[in-house]
């Protein structure tokens, strides 16, 4: 045996960024300077999740956020670390968070040209017990001499011009991707404090036999997703499906990236428009996924990414996955109408 190989070409985010900005000739670097700041953003997160036990920033904030969940202290610092950051690179003119029932509007840069909406924290349920949790974000171009408003976000997930998340697991793992562009995953280097590329065209496996669902809504599900999951349950031949459900959307959809198969937050009797966000959830997810190879579709089966939020805190059902596997879910649908 020799020596281990060392990789001294290693694509950090800055090259792969720097890179992708010189295939684009009519390119500013305003879109590769919005990323840098993203990036700092989600390594800043990454870093007070890390410690959070350490600094006492477990628990509750004693406040209420814009939808009705009861904020966590994290929940608190990683929107206020991800507004800092998207407000100082002076590139973002319409800002919408989970956490901020108005979008923030940066007056202070009317010259910005993108808007961008993220959820800081997405699973902060499972934060206190050192469960993943993650970062989600969509980008869009403001069309030329908009005046920069929410409205200019109420579009269909097919207008972004970028998505993608960051899961705060074993490592920090950011997955991102442009609009008709490949799906690339970094990992977060904490030594070098370097987003490494460790996954190129990140490709979805076109089937696989794992669901992944909060099955304890089941009592209140449609037919047609009471009988679908039943069938995955119960084959008619062959081998059930494997359940799996970690409850942060973020882990649960890298989980179902790299390994196939489907997961799903079905609207339902008790929450008729379905429980995750389209603008900074289902959206910017769907096209992780079709980008990868997969589908997402909302309940009613129609593509996610032509779904046009009325307000910007809607929400939707989704099913994500493998293609194969969304594709059953249509089909058990297909019956009903
Ligand atoms: P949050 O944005 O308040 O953290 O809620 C979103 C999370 C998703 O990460 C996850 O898929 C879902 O809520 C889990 O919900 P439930 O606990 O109902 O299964
Ligand atoms: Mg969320």
């Amino acid at each position: 045996a020799g020596a281990e190989k060392i990789n001294t070409d290693i694509i950090t985010l800055t090259r792969f960024l720097t890179e992708e900005q010189a295939k684009h000739k009519e390119a500013t670097g305003d879109f590769t300077l919005l990323c840098h700041a993203l990036q700092f953003a989600f390594k800043s997160i990454s870093y007070y999740i890390r410690r959070a036990t350490l600094i006492n920033l477990t628990g509750l904030a004693g406040e209420t956020n814009a939808t009705g969940d009861d904020q966590k202290k994290l929940d608190v610092i990683g929107n206020d670390l991800f507004i800092s950051a998207m407000k100082s690179c002076a590139r973002v003119r319409v800002l919408v968070s989970e956490e901020e029932e108005e979008a923030i509007i940066f007056d202070e840069h009317p010259q910005a040209r993108y808007a961008v909406a993220c959820d800081p924290i997405d699973g902060s349920s499972n934060l206190d017990a050192g469960v993943s949790v993650g970062t989600i974000f969509a980008i869009y171009k403001l069309p030329e001499g908009a005046r920069g408003t929410k409205e200019d976000l109420l579009k269909p997930g097919s207008e972004m011009v970028a998505s993608g998340f960051t899961m705060y697991g074993a490592s920090a793992q950011l997955v991102i991707t442009m609009k008709d562009g490949a799906v690339n995953g970094f990992t977060l280097d904490n030594s070098f404090g370097e987003f490494i590329l460790s996954h190129p065209n990140m490709r979805i496996p076109k089937t696989r036999a794992i669901y992944s669902v909060n099955e304890g809504n089941s009592m209140y599900w449609d037919e047609p997703v009471k009988e679908y999951i039943n069938s995955l349950k119960y084959p008619a031949e062959g081998k059930p499906y494997s359940a799996r459900y970690i409850g942060s959307m973020v882990a649960d959809a890298y989980r179902t990236l790299l390994y196939g198969g489907i997961f799903a937050y079905p609207a339902d009797k008790k929450s008729p428009k379905g429980k995750l966000r389209i603008l900074y959830e289902c959206a910017p997810m769907a096209m992780v996924f079709e980008n990868a190879g997969g589908l997402a579709v909302d309940s009613h089966m129609r593509r996610m990414l032509d779904v046009v939020p009325e307000h910007i805190h809607d929400r939707s059902g989704i099913f994500l996955g493998s293609e194969g596997e969304v594709q059953k879910v249509i089909d058990a649908h297909k019956k009903y109408v």
